[in-house]
């Protein structure tokens, strides 16, 4: 099992040049040639939204490779814009579920170019790659770049937007946990509750012969994983069938926050290489995005919360993603102020902020996956959203508490918030790059 960093290598990360020297390691030594693995023993293939943020490591000090990391990703695209959360491209049995309990092998013809799962990832790929192409230094090739990608980032949105979106009315669903990326968040509970899990094939995980059972989340939701994917497969990926078929649909107030930006950055990249005929739908769907997050703003609570479209109701807790609508544009000042306060009390209670959960609600667990500990990649987002809305200051507190974390413990991927130990996987790719290109410039002497 992993543990703590060793006392030596810690001592060593605590120099801001050894750390930056360590994270550009970390992610060369994941190359697996065009794309990056976030962690070779526990996630051995491309993961979709991990690869965006490794891109912004890759930019600060190989420009090309950034490029390539988000166009290897869009090499797994399917036909019908779907970016998949998962791409297979060589074969590994030190993950669950592979490519054999997807089954996505024959679905348009065989003709998918790598295998891959058959959901999607929160959609931060238009908002890295419009990073990438204002920050860069090499402009002949981001224009290249940019111009591939930008009619593949398009169709991608156009599929969250018609897919997930039937009523046309911006509440974009997600049909399985692990496509808001923070799979076992208390914001699931209820709705995970009544997913059928009688008859399941038997099956083995495999993350739990690396890392120990409490950082991870428990076998109950591990079959509720495993029940959605064969609902899913069982629609054939057709996405109205899927639509109807899955007894989960959450409008997460995560990924609607992530596409809410994409949409608007995926016009301001529309306009720079000029593509004009597509800013009235971009801006369609900025308006929907708008319109929705206004529907997921509790008032009494004074935080944003995912919504149930089953239930037909709201989620009944608070996590870091209700704070993700400051990096979704701006919610207004009375409704930022109100965010802002609820920050302030969350991180009353954690040394190592943002705790993914609330501290203060009884099913907080410092050491559980998304039920309270921080990541990096959340903490960069949400400082994003505070430094644009005029909360600078806050945004630097993240940054540096980012910053400490992982010259205290190493480049884990996730972290105690109360004592700051490193958990999960060891020398993750995305914490490595949001060292080299984010928090990094916030390390204190
Ligand atoms: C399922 C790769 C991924 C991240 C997710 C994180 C975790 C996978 C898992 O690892 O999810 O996709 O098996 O636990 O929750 O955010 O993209 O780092």
């Amino acid at each position: 099992m992993v543990d703590a960093t060793a006392p030596e290598e810690r001592r060593n990360l605590s120099n801001p040049e050894d750390c930056s020297r360590e994270a550009r390691r970390i992610l060369q030594d994941n190359d697996r040639g065009g794309y990056t693995v976030p962690s070779p023993a526990l996630y051995p293939f491309q993961w979709n939204w991990d690869s965006c943020f490794v891109a912004l490591g890759w930019a600060t000090f190989d420009e090309a490779r950034a490029w390539q990391e988000i166009e290897s990703l869009f090499n797994a695209q399917w036909p019908d814009g779907m970016v998949p959360h998962i791409a297979f491209h060589r074969e590994d049995s030190g993950y669950f579920p592979g490519p054999d309990v997807w089954g996505t092998e024959s679905l348009w013809d065989g003709s998918l170019a790598v295998q891959t799962s058959g959901i999607s990832d929160p959609p931060v790929a238009a908002s890295i790659a419009l990073k990438l192409w204002r920050g860069a230094r090499d402009r002949d090739q981001a224009q290249a770049a940019a111009e591939r990608l930008y009619p593949k980032l398009l169709a991608w949105h156009r599929w969250f937007h018609s897919a997930r979106d039937p009523q046309s009315d911006g509440m974009v669903a997600i049909l399985h946990p692990w496509e808001s990326g923070r799979d076992n968040s208390p914001d699931w509970d209820a709705a995970l509750n009544p997913v059928p899990t009688d008859g399941l094939p038997p099956f083995e995980r495999r993350d739990l012969d690396r890392i120990d059972a409490d950082q991870r989340p428990r076998h109950d939701q591990y079959n509720r994983y495993l029940s959605l994917i064969l609902s899913l497969k069982g629609a054939g990926y057709e996405p109205k069938a899927a639509y109807d078929a899955s007894p989960f649909k959450m409008v997460d107030i995560g990924t609607l926050s992530i596409l809410r930006r994409a949409d608007r950055d995926l016009r301001h990249l529309a306009e720079d290489l000029g593509h004009k005929d597509d800013l009235a739908e971009l801006q369609d769907w900025e308006a929907r995005g708008d319109a929705a997050l206004d529907r997921l703003w509790d008032e009494q609570a004074g935080v944003f919360r995912s919504y149930d479209l089953s239930a037909e109701a709201m989620s009944d807790s608070a996590t870091s993603a209700s704070f993700l609508p400051l990096y979704a544009g701006n919610p207004g000042p009375e409704r930022t102020a109100r965010l802002v306060e609820v920050l302030q009390r969350w991180t009353e209670r954690t040394a190592y902020p943002l705790p993914s959960f609330d501290p203060g609600d009884s099913r907080f667990d410092r050491l559980r996956y998304w039920r309270g500990p921080t990541w990096g990649i959340v903490n960069y987002m949400i400082a994003e959203g505070l430094s644009e809305n005029g909360h600078g200051e806050w945004a630097a507190r993240l940054a540096r508490s980012t910053a400490d974390l992982v010259r205290q413990s190493g480049f884990w991927e996730y972290f105690d918030p109360i004592s700051g130990r490193g958990l999960g996987g060891d020398r993750f790719t995305w914490t490595a790059a949001m060292w080299l290109a984010w928090a990094k410039h916030f390390a204190e002497d």
